[in-house]
């Protein structure tokens, strides 16, 4: 049952604008390449359109996957100069040419759901080759980004994290050294209002993060160990663990026992080692630096995907559900990307305040699996509005649901397609 059906078809004509033929740029303009965890949640909106068009997408993905198993964060299939850092400035040597870091790890996750819409099939003719590529990138996770040995995630770069300008890397950023960044020029400003936009500061760091890889020949093993920014991502650590548990069942249905028991292991590692991030007097899960150990002490919106990964004694879950309600409490809308009132916040400033809906999506589904149906609904119903109200945007603000970033969004048509539409 589609909740407007003509909300529905402007959802269906952004992801065919935005399509190029085997994948999907995230928005046109701002973003011309295909993003990693866009693309996943992209291949759940085709999935309610055009079953084979989904799995092309995570195909197209899967198929610039690195020797080492990374799956990196852009695909650079075209040339387009409205976009910095291009390929040239990555200079990763990768054909298709790709960015030498990667994204949240929510293909397993997405590639579950696919072959569960078609019967969960063990000999499903598409499931063998994602299985494998996901198999491969945990792996990669696990050898090169687990340095505490605990089964959390480090990110050496804030754009692994999705979340790229939120205020939990603040400090850690401070630190980076950008005397030798260099001229450059950002092309993201050209094409969206520079309040909705990470500060210069900030993205001088970014690229010194970037040219320290470069310089490294994209060794990851190096990068992990004396990079400029090594952070415990409390985002990434929760999906990884989710969608290891979504690996793991795909993995018993292949009879595949060594990966099964690999996974089972890292499981049961992350769900011990998640306490490692649980910070007492914020009531809740929060970055933590691998160099420092400081913890960010910040309630953001990935403090929430505790549901999703299943984490969390029920003393914690229920700190949780009063942060959650404390944010209900100053938000017209659920969920802001920080907590209001938090240093920084900043209610149209992209992830330090900004509501995003495959966050949304993933912390609601979290909800509804942990039994907290009624939290999940309303975070539901507030995306649904969000997207009646102002349209297909980037992100919106939580306090006056107005739009933010980039506009016609891929992700955010999927969402409604996928999920907050329905
Ligand atoms: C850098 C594409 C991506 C998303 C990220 C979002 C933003 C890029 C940027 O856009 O990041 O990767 O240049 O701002 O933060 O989550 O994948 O939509």
């Amino acid at each position: 049952m589609s909740r407007n059906p003509q909300i529905d078809a402007r959802a269906r004509a952004i992801l065919s604008r935005n399509d190029r033929g085997g994948y999907t740029v995230p928005t046109h303009g701002l973003y011309p390449f295909q993003w990693n965890w866009d693309s996943a949640f992209v291949a759940l909106g085709f999935a309610e359109i055009d079953r084979n068009r989904a799995w092309l997408e995570i195909e197209t993905l899967i198929g610039a996957q690195w020797d080492d198993g990374m799956i990196p964060h852009i695909v650079f299939h075209a040339d387009d100069d409205g976009y910095f850092p291009g390929a040239d400035v990555w200079a990763t040597g990768k054909t298709p040419p790709t960015s030498g870091i990667t994204q949240p790890p929510v293909l397993a996750t997405v590639a579950r759901q696919l072959w569960a819409m078609e019967g969960a099939d063990p000999a499903h003719p598409r499931l063998r080759a994602v299985y494998d590529a996901c198999v491969r990138s945990h792996r990669w996770f696990h050898r090169y980004r687990d340095p505490l040995g605990n089964g959390l995630v480090m990110v050496t770069h804030n754009w692994e994290t999705g979340r790229d300008n939120s205020s939990e890397w603040d400090n850690a950023l401070e630190r980076v050294d950008i005397t030798q960044v260099g001229p450059y020029q950002r092309r993201d400003i050209g094409h969206v209002d520079t309040a909705m936009r990470p500060h210069q500061h900030e993205y001088d760091r970014y690229v010194a993060i970037m040219q320290f890889g470069r310089a490294a020949g994209w060794d990851h093993r190096r990068i992990a160990e004396s990079g400029p920014f090594r952070m415990v991502d409390v985002g990434l650590s929760m999906e990884l663990l989710r969608a290891n548990r979504d690996l793991l069942a795909m993995a018993q249905a292949l009879g595949d026992d060594a990966v099964a028991d690999e996974l089972r292991a890292r499981i049961a590692l992350s769900e011990t080692g998640m306490d490692w991030l649980w910070n007492e007097q914020a009531g809740a899960y929060c970055s933590r630096d691998a160099t420092t150990h400081d913890s960010s002490g910040l309630v953001t919106n990935a403090s929430f995907l505790a549901f999703y990964a299943g984490v969390g004694s029920p003393a914690q879950r229920a700190r949780l559900v009063a942060a959650l309600d404390r944010m209900a409490g100053s938000t017209a809308y659920l969920l802001a990307s920080l907590e209001p009132g938090s240093r920084d916040y900043d209610h149209r400033r992209y992830w330090r305040g900004p509501v995003w809906l495959v966050m949304n999506y993933m912390i609601a589904r979290g909800l509804a699996e942990q039994g907290h149906a009624d939290w999940a609904a309303r975070i539901t119903e507030d995306s649904a509005r969000l997207i009646e109200n102002a349209g297909f945007y980037e992100s919106f603000s939580p306090e006056t649901g107005e739009g933010s970033g980039g506009a016609e969004f891929s992700w955010t048509a999927a969402m409604w397609l996928a999920w907050c539409g329905k």
